[in-house]
């Protein structure tokens, strides 16, 4: 064996300080270094990043062939170099990243003449200076990018550590490695995390616009990359519809997607997740995560999925999920290996079990480390003839929890190698830096056992790095299952980083393992890795994003929304003999928006189903709008359904009977004042006024574009003057009473009215409901009701239980029910067989009698007609409110005002 001079080796005293640097040789770099004098083969490296960062003159050219079809906008938290400033020449400039994903992405950047977004380093305090050209003697993968082709994103040192350490590394990073009890829930570092991937949001589209520009016949293929950048899709995708720009949008995460269990505990999941499905496609490296996924968005946000075909649909968009387990250059690390130099060994049969990780709390180091000690102590005969060489990358450094994880290290290394060392051996040699490409795959090669054990990880390259560099004798791979590396990687000794002795047993198999065993499963190892490299990843990748010269994908689809689809919601909860209350908006529930309200029309056929579920036994129906009450019973026009109106200020039951909230006599007097200002100077461009009985509803949605702004300015201004809360509403201004009274509150108390005290145990609420308003009722009903919201909206927080995309899908929810329930009878005498209302509060009578239609009032002798309705009035105030809802066991005892009210009029 050669031995060659002066490469370095920390070795650790008993105490854990580095004592002495011992010399490792390799063969060529004596010669090498004769050529480079100056450029030392031992790299630096940028110490808080996972990153690592290369000479790039060391880098072998990885060539591929890329042949896609769409230019790609690549963005990710970091450009695939560094700019730094030359503290000789005083100049800027690249400093080379190594990884995957720079390796196999840059070159379809630079070939489809693409762009990168990415923070180059620098912070806004740093000042505006130009991203300097590649060197001439650039060989790396990033050699073509030219300066043009990079968006550096440059933002505020505190607000970059808010988001990057405060968000991505403190809640981000341990939570998707499933390690919640290390993760730091913060509101403003979530915050910053927004802000942030707004920021880049903005960016991407400038380099969009920008590809447009030149080539403006292509649709642009947008990458995001990594949980850095889980929110920026939806704005991405916002700001390119309005400019009217077609985009394909996909993201791929390179860390694990964690299980419901896990996700559920990050505060503000619903909108990660809706901030994950803005992408047309989502990639993760294995099956598993892409089903963690899939399994978040069915039961945080209601979506429909197809785990057969990866399908999730949200917002009315289908998002396709993708298993993209990332490779390496596998033929470069071949290569590499085959001309770097021998790793110098205490005698010729020393055998090698070495780690390489970045120093971080998920791979597992420490874990490693009491394992091989436990080989030591229990099979002696490996002293002196094993050595554990462990390579850990710095990183994070400036991170607490990442200092204290060195210190541990470093203890425990220290305390082995003084338990075990002889005079001429210590068990274990510790490089706490970065090295080369080039030395790695010597120790690749010269290994006899790589002891890639991480606690989690999303895939572990290094894994496929020590495949693809065994091209001598070969050696054995130990592998935990807890990475993505480990589902594929079938042929390594499979060991739980967590039960020591077993780890320690596997080790000493592994060392052990005869010469054929050893080929065998490496030779299978190989031969996977080979195929399937990086080249086959960012291959798969295209073509699953329909972005690959002849590929014929046929995008996935779901069916459309059927009945059936609504068992999974409903049918556990919604038996054939379930008493059920279906509580519906009006405007956007059952009739799609319109540009007037008097336009928006339900359906005849929602109108049908819906008269005929009215007409069942056991049925109750009610329509909670923000319509006045007449002008939704005319617009429904189904008897013996209950109508509330004025969300649920004024409620109308099917026998007659009225509830009128009360408002207050000075809200009455403003409310004048402001219809009147109103009128006379904000209603003109189209803009009007709805007159309902407790407020008014000023529409601005046929105003032009244009003048819309000042009608608005206008509008809010006189609100303000008249002192009256603003609600915004559908392209609406709303003026509601001042009272603790919404639609949620309303909702409670018409199920208490109708079922009684403990209706929640004895009757199936659905609600549904399409705007803000119709949240408070989701908010009440939480828990006690399946509720669905109806909304388009890409990125919404939801108290709803589920989404639906449009009136269609209620109509389809409506006719479920309806089949649900097909075998009750209708009630044909024109009257519902159960029925209660407000007819029967004051009564010391149950909830729930089979009634007959002459219970339907108790003050008015007349039948009620639809036009007249029996206008029996409750004054509800707090107190009385309370009573309803708290009371227990018996039906309430409430005061019936006349009609002739003296706080307000009434219908
Ligand atoms: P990482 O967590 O960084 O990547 P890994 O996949 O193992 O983990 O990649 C580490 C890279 O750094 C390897 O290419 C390795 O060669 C290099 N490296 C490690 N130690 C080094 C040293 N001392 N000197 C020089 N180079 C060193 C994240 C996810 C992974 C996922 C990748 C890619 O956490 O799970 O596999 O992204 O998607």
């Amino acid at each position: 064996m050669d031995v060659v001079r002066n490469p370095t080796v920390h070795r650790f005293s008993q105490s854990g300080r580095i004592l002495l640097k011992r010399r490792l040789s390799f063969e060529r770099q004596r010669e090498q270094r004769q050529d480079r004098k100056q450029s030392s083969a031992r790299q630096k490296y940028h110490e808080t990043e996972e990153l690592v960062y290369i000479d790039c003159s060391e880098q072998v050219l990885n060539k591929m062939i890329v042949n896609a079809t769409s230019p790609m906008v690549v963005v990710a938290n970091r450009l695939p170099f560094i700019v730094q400033k030359n503290a000789e020449t005083g100049q800027f400039e690249r400093k080379q990243c190594a990884g995957g994903l720079v390796t196999a992405v840059a070159p379809v950047v630079v070939e489809t003449n693409g762009l990168w977004v990415g923070w180059s380093g620098q912070h806004l305090e740093d000042g505006e200076h130009d991203i300097p050209e590649a060197n001439p003697n650039d060989r790396s993968p990033t050699a073509g990018l030219k300066s043009r082709q990079v968006i550096p994103v440059r933002l505020p040192q505190k607000q970059f550590d808010d988001y990057y350490n405060g968000c991505c590394n403190a809640t981000f990073w341990p939570l998707f490695h499933s390690m919640p009890d290390r993760a730091l829930f913060q509101s403003d570092k979530w915050e910053a995390y927004r802000q942030v991937n707004e920021h880049f949001a903005k960016l991407t589209v400038e380099a969009v616009v920008k590809l447009a520009e030149t080539n403006p016949n292509s649709v642009p293929l947008v990458w995001l990359h990594d949980y850095h950048l889980m929110m920026a899709a939806n704005s991405i995708r916002d700001r390119c519809d309005r400019l009217g720009l077609q985009i394909k949008m996909a993201f791929f995460l390179h860390i694990p997607f964690p299980s419901w269990d896990i996700m559920r505990l990050f505060p503000w999941d619903d909108e990660l997740l809706q901030g994950i499905l803005g992408c047309d496609s989502v990639g993760f490296h294995v099956e598993d995560y892409c089903l963690n996924f899939i399994d978040c968005c069915q039961r945080r946000l209601g979506c429909r999925v197809d785990r057969e075909q990866m399908l999730v649909e949200h917002n009315g968009r289908t998002v396709s999920v993708h298993p993209l387990p990332i490779s390496i250059p596998y033929d470069r690390f071949v290569s590499l290996a085959e001309k770097a130099p021998q790793v110098v060994k205490n005698n010729e049969q020393e055998q090698l079990l070495l780690g390489v990780d970045r120093l971080d709390y998920t791979k597992g180091l420490v874990h490693r480390i009491r394992a091989f000690e436990t080989l030591l102590q229990k099979h002696p005969e490996h002293i002196e003839h094993v050595t554990f060489l462990q390579v850990a990358v710095p990183s994070r450094t400036d991170v607490k929890e990442y200092q204290e994880l060195k210190e541990d290290l470093d203890q425990l290394i220290g305390r082995i190698n003084g338990r075990f060392s002889t005079p001429n051996w210590s068990p274990i040699r510790y490089i706490y830096g970065c090295v080369s490409q080039e030395q790695l795959a010597a120790f690749y090669r010269d290994s006899s056992v790589a002891v890639v054990t991480p606690l989690r990880d999303g895939m572990n390259l290094v894994a496929k790095e020590f495949v693809a560099c065994q091209v001598g004798e070969p050696g054995v791979l130990m592998l935990s299952p807890f990475a993505g590396a480990g589902t594929s990687m079938h042929e390594a000794l499979l060991v739980n980083p967590y039960e020591t002795d077993e780890f320690a047993e596997v080790m000493h198999r592994a060392l052990t393992m005869p010469k054929d065993e050893r080929e065998l499963r490496m030779q299978q190892l190989r031969h996977r890795e080979r195929e399937h490299d990086v080249n086959f990843w960012l291959q798969s990748f295209l073509k699953s994003v329909d972005c690959l010269a002849d590929n014929n994908l046929t995008p996935g689809r779901l069916l459309p929304l059927r009945e059936e689809d609504f068992s999974q919601f409903l049918a556990s909860y919604v038996k054939e003999s379930s008493r059920l209350a279906l509580l519906l908006d009006y405007d956007g529930t059952l009739a799609p928006i319109a540009p007037h309200p008097d336009l928006a029309r339900m359906p005849e056929e929602t109108r049908r189903v819906l008269e005929r579920l009215a007409h069942m036994p056991d049925v109750n129906v009610a329509i909670i709008s923000g319509r006045s009450v007449e002008n939704v019973k005319s617009m429904i026009g189904i008897e013996g359904i209950t109508y509330a109106g004025c969300h649920g200020f004024e409620i109308l039951h099917p026998d007659g009977t009225m509830f009128i909230h009360p408002v207050p006599h000075e809200y009455e007097v403003q409310l004048e004042q402001l219809k009147k200002q109103l009128e006379e100077e904000v209603c003109k461009y189209g803009a009007w006024l709805e007159q309902k009985s407790s407020g008014i509803t000023f529409h601005y949605r046929e105003v032009p574009k244009d003048k819309q702004s000042e009608v608005m300015t206008h509008a809010q201004k006189l609100f303000q003057d008249n002192n009256i809360k603003l609600h915004q509403s559908h392209m609406a201004y709303e003026a509601r009473p001042p009272v603790t009274w919404d639609k949620g509150r309303a909702a409670i108390y018409l199920l208490r009215t109708l079922f009684g005290l403990d209706w929640c145990d004895r009757v199936s609420t659905i609600f549904a409901g399409d705007d803000r308003t119709d949240e408070d009722a989701m908010r009440a009903l939480q828990g006690m009701a399946v509720t669905f919201r109806i909304t388009t909206l890409p990125n919404l927080r939801t108290a709803a239980t589920y989404r639906l995309p449009n009136t269609d899908a209620v109509l389809t929810m409506l006719k479920w029910v309806e089949k649900r329930l097909s075998s009750r009878l209708p009630v044909t005498n024109g009257f519902r067989s159960r029925k209660t209302s407000m007819s029967s509060i004051g009564n010391n009578s149950p909830p729930h009698p089979p009634s007959s239609p002459t219970r339907r009032s108790r003050s008015n002798s007349q039948s009620p007609s639809p036009t007249e309705p029996n206008k029996q009035m409750m004054v509800m105030t707090d107190q009385v409110y309370h009573q309803l809802i708290s009371r227990k066991n018996s039906p309430p005892r409430v005061s019936v005002s006349p009609v002739n009210t003296p706080t307000r009029s009434t219908v």
